[in-house]
């Protein structure tokens, strides 16, 4: 079900590997901007008549107000299963301390005597996370971005996710998690709407600095029409999983791990790089029976035997290397014999997991580490979601009369050969007659 690309024998010139050869899902945000467009714009002006005026169009429902109420908040979580509850306080828990550590100390750096840069670290003051609705409506999504926010110390956190025909309701899963969290504003919209309310403020909603949280095509290409208005995180396209393998992995292991990703939609991408043709057999073997198993075995075998999937076989780890490095892909497990050696010496992927016992699926929902990664091969510059998110770095110059006096002649010459003398003279104004 899953194809199979033979770069045995293959040379990768200058170390590296020619990125078209490797599977890799369409994603088109650019096609979805020209019908966001008029959505965004709309809003902008009506505000939430606007934003209740395409739910009632996308989501089914019409709605009196976009603001859910706190008692539906408190009922979401009281009507919540105990084991899951159980579950979300030990994510949260985990989460918190991972993320609690990634926490930034200002520092001050004494250039010269009498002057210093102080690197402060700032949170933004207001961010919108948006949530999806209908099969990603996952409280788990809520917990990541939630928790990083909250650890930098965002004030106002407002979450945004679709409301559901029946209920007009976000998700009960979501608005548990989002009561779990103390999160208490809670709006019931969803798509480029909700992007476009964040950004532009409406008069139940006021503006955010910051939209994080993944969607669809629609919110993604919101997202980028909106950029600079608003700051985003990284784009999230379909979900990845890439297998750095050599023989001794345990098929069966592989096998339910490129499934379990392979379960999130029809156009997640699951790779399978390894040395060892006799495990690619195996995995193949182990895939036919568990996806045969499996409750989603419709989307899973869609996404397995879809162009974006494939299982590569390469000569050498070291080759291995190079096409998972190529690949960038959001998560990759390595499965081979000392396995921290070798995902120490990988350079690109939204997280690594290490050996058999840390499957994508803990990081899922309970290592500690985030799920929000970097997709599409965008993690050779970007990374996951984490503290740093939400914070800024702000430089605060101070010097002293005789620390600028020091260098004021190279402040001038720099100034003289950009032909900006005004700079100059900003300077040696400090130091004129009777000053
Ligand atoms: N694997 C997804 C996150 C997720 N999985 C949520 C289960 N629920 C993208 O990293
Ligand atoms: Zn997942």
């Amino acid at each position: 079900m899953i194809s199979r690309i033979d770069l045995r024998g293959a040379a990768f010139p200058d170390g590296g590997i020619d990125r078209d050869l490797l599977p890799r899902a369409e994603f088109d945000v650019e096609a979805a901007l020209d019908a966001v467009r008029p959505i965004c714009e709309d809003v902008r002006h009506r505000g939430s008549a606007a934003v209740i005026d395409y739910g009632e169009r996308f989501d089914g429902v019409r709605l009196e107000r976009l603001r859910v109420p706190a008692q539906a908040l408190a009922d979401a979580l009281a009507q919540l299963d105990p084991q899951v509850r159980a579950a979300l306080e030990e994510s949260i828990r985990r989460a918190r301390a991972v993320h609690r550590d990634q926490r930034r100390t200002d520092t001050t750096t004494q250039v010269v005597p009498g002057g210093t840069v102080t690197e402060r670290w700032v949170p933004v003051r207001r961010v919108g996370l948006y949530v999806p609705g209908g099969l990603a409506a996952y409280a788990s999504s809520v917990v990541m971005n939630v928790v990083p926010a909250q650890e930098a110390g965002v004030e106002g956190i407002a979450v945004s996710s679709p409301p559901q025909r029946e209920t007009g309701l976000p998700a009960a899963p979501v608005l548990a998690a989002c009561a779990l969290l103390g999160v208490d504003e809670v709006h019931a919209a969803g798509g480029a709407q909700a992007v476009a309310m964040f950004a532009y403020g409406t008069d139940e909603c006021r503006p955010v600095d910051l939209v994080t949280g993944p969607g669809n095509i629609y919110v993604a290409a919101a997202k980028r029409l909106l950029k600079g208005r608003v700051g985003i995180d990284a784009e999230a396209g379909p979900t990845e999983i890439a297998v750095l393998a050599d023989d001794s992995a345990e098929p069966g292991f592989v096998a339910a791990d490129l499934i379990s990703q392979a379960e999130h939609d029809t156009l997640a991408a699951a790779v399978l790089v390894t040395t060892s043709a006799e495990l690619a057999d195996a995995v193949d073997k182990e895939l036919d029976v568990q996806v045969a198993a499996a409750r989603h075995r419709e989307r899973i075998t869609a996404a397995l035997s879809g162009r974006q999937s494939a299982t590569v076989l390469v000569d050498t780890l070291e080759q291995g290397l190079q096409v998972v490095d190529a690949y960038a892909a959001e998560h990759l497990e390595i499965q081979t014999r000392d396995a921290a050696a070798v995902a120490a010496r990988v350079r690109n992927a939204g997280a690594v997991f290490v050996g058999p016992h840390a499957p994508v699926s803990l990081g899922d929902y309970c290592a500690g580490s985030n799920h929000v990664l970097p997709t599409g091969g965008c993690a050779c510059h970007s990374s996951g979601l984490s503290v740093q998110s939400f914070l800024r770095g702000i430089h605060v110059v101070d010097y002293s009369r005789d620390a600028l006096a020091d260098v004021a002649h190279h402040v001038v010459a720099l100034a003289t050969a950009e032909d900006l003398p005004a700079h100059g003279t900003a300077v040696t104004v400090r130091f004129g007659a009777g000053s």
